[in-house]
């Protein structure tokens, strides 16, 4: 028998899905029967448990003139000034106590009021649906003091037939909403947890006749060019398409020439379904999905997925996204040469799929479900493994399909994400092949396959991508005919992802590798007056994954991440590789449908940095797969500076996402290297007092530490090997093994101590010996700084010999110093041109620049190393020039590195009265450990006798 006391909120707990909605059908923004958006300002109150308050407010008259008011679409906790409580962000923990479906007592709880009028053209006659497109977690609606039902299921649709209830005027539309319910067991996406009523209200006339549940099939037979169309639809009519003549009766297939739809080449055809009350818009796209010889084959061909996941997420409005803001999202994408999207970890808003086909990208449609905090507990009690919670998991696979069936973009569906294994998740894959065996089923959490059509694995290494890629690595017998993506992988958190370059090889190398998806698209920072960005714990969680909710490509203000520049370059669709004489070129065509036809191809040379101008390279629009030999023409002479060849490929005329000139591909490659700048010691050290000069430089004659060099007041120069760590440096907290920012940590790589073992003055040069170490460890590192100078220039020569037992790499190696903060506003130099680091240097392309102090500070929302700028041959500030040999590693900040690392908002970050130099030698990789591997081996800074030199002097 049980104590529990009934009361009127006992649906919150309840595992069904809930009840009075209408069954799912196919979503349309528009048609031609009238609709009302019921978004806007709504009267709100919260109530701290989901009783506190009886229903009496969904009556009409009730006065709720005293309510506070919030925007729907919107979540309360980011409204109201944190009046309505704040967001809690966890990864994968449960943010109550796990006994399902049981939830707190305290469970906020938001009822929403809105009174409407109906237009006055609004018809007398039909009927009438209310849908909400979004809602978190579970909400129950009343109109006009009728209560229509509740539900469950976040973010997926729920329509009420509220005909019979409506009134010309002042109809009261009262919804209450819980934070927390039932539903909240499987939605335990990682992300923020944001109640409120995210996405549209709308109110739909449904005309007699009215169009019900309709699926468009259209498939492409790539063996004939032609396109078979059939609109089954629950209320028989006419399908017309007048771009291909096509004019149908509903469930009567149609087949005639068309050109298919790809991510590559979207092409769509304007139709209309036209039932006796409604004609509804169509954009049909006709393509095929199968999986054939192990392959995922659209249209015939396999596709390589060249991906990202995607949270919906804006920093001031949480998931309650505009369609600007999607389509943002969407041009980005596609400008950065993406071809796919796994909408994680739920039906995104289904405004974005409508771009997704009218742009183009590949689409893994995932249900909105995920069980992760089960891992606790072995995964006890998980609800995909408790008949139980079956109905619900098949009510959110059905309101997902239903919606969505009709876009060609989406060629996948997906069960969830991370929530185990079970008899419920079968159940939805059986229902889902069932109801739609035009598309095929993914989900990562069963590595034997049972329910998938593919093998989908997350943060696999580089080395069991390879392996998988060669078929050796085993599984059930289903697993091995099945083809592979990383659903995700390359953990864009903080600074990174490394490595992806790597896989992308390995991606291209082997044909069962059909590519991935970076985790992930944007860093969920929330705009916080205090602290810029907000991240987990910043509104006092008890429980909290702090800035792991901030590893996006994108920041939060949707600015590219330098992670966004490197996929970039990675997944360019053209390969333009020099055959190391400068000569010619290869050119190879890696899209899957689109030939070289849309792009234009520049051309130039340039000299120690400086393009000699652009020529038009005439390029065969070569097919999918071919490459071709391009010469270049003669290069000209450096003169001993170093003369390069680039190529561009550009596009030749303005697309639907991207402007003419756009620039899609690029490579680059060496025809004449530099003559590093010799330097005669033919200066000699003269002491006076407490000074030493040493051609443009002087020095402190005790320490050796450079005072001046050319002019400018320099401090604290000396050997640095301390990074801020960045996430990926610190790895995730399940990652015990190699986690290398932990391990310098502890070794005491951020507080080395500088011993002076002698400052010698010869004939030819300033030599400053040193022993570098941190306390409590017998390592070390002798240092040698050896000055030279011919009287105008100036050269430093490092010589590092390690001591002791070295176990693990160092962060960085090389000098930093500081300068005046008014030294320069910018700095010219000849290098790569954006933040690289060893495994994320594919985008860093050699030219000159002159990006401002500012433009070298990458603001990742936590702070780490960030900035440095890859095989830098020169570099010029405030009249300073320092030429490296070899090419170093070139940072400046205006604050130091410890502060850098001490740092935890971007606000933390002051400017003080000295600018901070490094110039590297060396960089340790970034790799992806933040959630998942290290850097790959040969990006390893390791400790081993290494010498490198700097030369100073005045810029001419
Ligand atoms: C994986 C999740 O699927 C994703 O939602 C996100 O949490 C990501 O990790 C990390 O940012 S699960 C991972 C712990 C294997």
């Amino acid at each position: 028998m049980s104590l529990r006391t009934t009361t009127s909120a006992d649906y919150v707990e309840d595992v069904s899905p809930g009840t009075g909605a209408l069954a799912p059908r196919a979503w349309y923004a528009v048609s031609d029967a009238k609709s009302l958006s019921l978004n806007g300002d709504w009267r709100f109150r919260l109530s701290a448990t989901a009783d506190a308050e009886d229903d009496s407010f969904a009556a009409q008259g009730y006065d709720a003139g005293d309510w506070a008011e919030v925007t729907v679409p919107g979540h309360w906790v980011l409204q109201g000034d944190g009046a309505f409580g704040s967001p809690i962000y966890t990864n994968h923990l449960y943010p109550f106590p796990v006994d399902p479906p049981r939830v707190p007592t305290e469970n906020p709880t938001g009822d929403h009021l809105r009174v409407f009028d109906l237009p006055e053209d609004w018809p007398g006659d039909g009927g009438a649906v209310l849908r909400f497109d979004g809602v978190e977690s579970c909400a129950r609606v009343w109109l006009n003091g009728t209560e229509l039902g509740e539900f469950k299921g976040s973010r997926l649709p729920h329509e009420f037939a509220v005909g019979q209830l409506l009134k010309p005027a002042q109809n009261v539309l009262a919804v209450r909403v819980h934070q927390w319910s039932a539903g909240s067991y499987l939605e335990d996406q990682d992300q923020w947890w944001l109640p409120g009523i995210f996405r549209d209200v709308t109110l739909l006339h449904r005309p007699a006749g009215a169009a019900g549940d309709f699926f468009v099939h259209a498939s492409y037979d790539h063996t004939t060019g032609e396109g078979t169309l059939r609109v089954d639809s629950d209320v028989d009519g006419r399908v017309s398409v007048p771009a291909l003549d096509i004019d149908v009766a509903t469930g009567e297939p149609v087949t005639v020439p068309v050109e298919p739809w790809s991510a590559e080449t979207p092409k769509l055809y304007d139709g209309e379904l036209v039932t006796p009350g409604e004609r509804v818009p169509l954009r049909i796209g006709f393509r095929t999905v199968v999986l054939e010889d192990g392959l995922i084959k659209v249209n015939g061909r396999a596709i390589l997925f060249k991906g990202v996941n995607r949270h919906e997420w804006h920093p001031e409005k949480g998931r309650a996204l505009d369609l600007v803001t999607m389509r943002e999202d969407v041009l980005l994408m596609k400008r950065h040469n993406l071809n796919a999207v796994r909408t994680s970890h739920y039906p995104p808003h289904p405004a974005f799929l409508d771009l997704c086909d009218e742009y183009g990208l590949w689409v893994v449609d995932e249900c909105d479900l995920e069980t992760h905090g089960f891992t606790e507990q072995a995964w006890r009690d998980n609800p995909v493994d408790d008949d139980r919670w079956t109905p619900a998991l098949l009510d959110r696979a059905a309101r997902m399909v239903e919606r969505d069936k009709n876009h060609p973009s989406v060629v996948f569906w997906s069960l969830g994400n991370e929530a185990g294994t079970g008899r419920g998740l079968t159940a939805m894959a059986e229902w889902i092949h069932g109801r739609d065996s035009s598309r095929l089923v993914h989900y990562e959490g069963d590595w034997n396959c049972r329910d998938t059509d593919v093998y989908s694995r997350m943060y696999a290494s580089h080395e069991e991508v390879e392996r998988i890629g060669r078929a050796v690595d085993g599984g059930t017998h289903k697993r091995r005919q099945l083809p592979f993506i990383q659903c995700e992988y390359g953990h864009a958190m903080g600074n990174g992802p490394g490595g992806i370059a790597d896989y992308q090889q390995i991606f291209e190398r082997y044909e069962r590798l059909q590519g991935g998806f970076i985790w992930e698209w944007i860093d969920h920072g929330i705009t916080h007056p205090e602290l810029g960005y907000a991240y987990g714990g910043d509104f006092g969680e008890e429980l909290h994954d702090g800035n792991f909710v901030c590893d996006g490509l994108i920041f939060p203000d949707r600015q590219p991440s330098p992670g966004l520049v490197e996929y970039k370059k990675v997944i360019e669709p053209v390969r333009i590789e020099g055959d190391g004489t400068g000569g010619t070129v290869r050119v190879t065509n890696a899209y899957d449908f689109a030939d070289l036809s849309h792009l234009r191809f520049e051309f130039s040379h340039s000299v120690d940095g400086l393009p000699t101008g652009a020529h038009t390279l005439t390029v065969p629009a070569l097919a999918p797969g071919e490459s071709a030999e391009v010469k270049l023409p003669a290069a000209p002479d450096g003169q001993g500076e170093e003369v390069l060849w680039t190529v561009r490929a550009l596009l030749a005329e303005d697309t639907p996402w991207g402007p003419k000139g756009h620039e899609v591909a690029w490579g680059q490659g060496t025809v004449a290297p530099r003559t590093p700048v010799a330097v005669a010691a033919s200066a000699r050290p003269v002491r006076e007092e407490r000074l030493i000069t040493l051609g443009p430089a002087t020095f402190d004659a005790r320490s050796g530490a450079p005072r001046t060099i050319c002019g400018l007041d320099v401090s604290g120069l000396r050997l640095d090997v301390w990074r801020a760590t960045t996430d990926n440096d610190d790895g995730a907290s399940w990652q015990d093994d190699t986690r290398y920012g932990v391990l310098w940590r502890g070794l005491g790589l951020h507080r080395m101590r500088h011993r002076l073992d002698g400052v010698e003055s010869t004939d030819d040069a300033l030599t400053v010996r040193t022993r570098v170490a941190p306390a409590a460890a017998e390592v070390g590192l002798r240092t040698v700084y050896r000055w030279t100078s011919d009287g105008t220039l100036l050269k430093l020569t490092v010589s590092v010999t390690p001591e002791g037992d070295w176990t693990v790499p160092l962060p960085r190696l090389g000098i930093r110093f500081g300068l005046p903060a008014d030294t320069a506003r910018e700095v010219l130099y000849f290098g790569g041109s954006g933040e690289a680091y060893p495994d994320t240097r594919a985008a860093s392309m050699l030219g000159q620049w002159t990006p401002g102090i500012d433009d070298l500070h990458t603001p990742y929302v936590r702070p780490q190393e960030n900035g440095a700028r890859a095989d830098v041959r020169w570099a010029e500030l405030g009249g300073l020039r320092i030429e490296g040999d070899p090419e170093f590693w070139f940072s400046a900040r205006r604050w130091t590195n410890e502060q850098l690392d001490a740092a935890r908002h971007l606000t933390d970050l002051t400017p003080g009265d000295t600018l901070w130099i490094n110039l590297d030698h060396g960089q340790h990789g970034i790799g992806s450990q933040s959630c998942g591997p290290g850097p790959l081996p040969q990006y390893f800074l390791t400790v081993e006798p290494t010498e490198f030199s700097f030369v100073f002097s005045v810029t001419e």
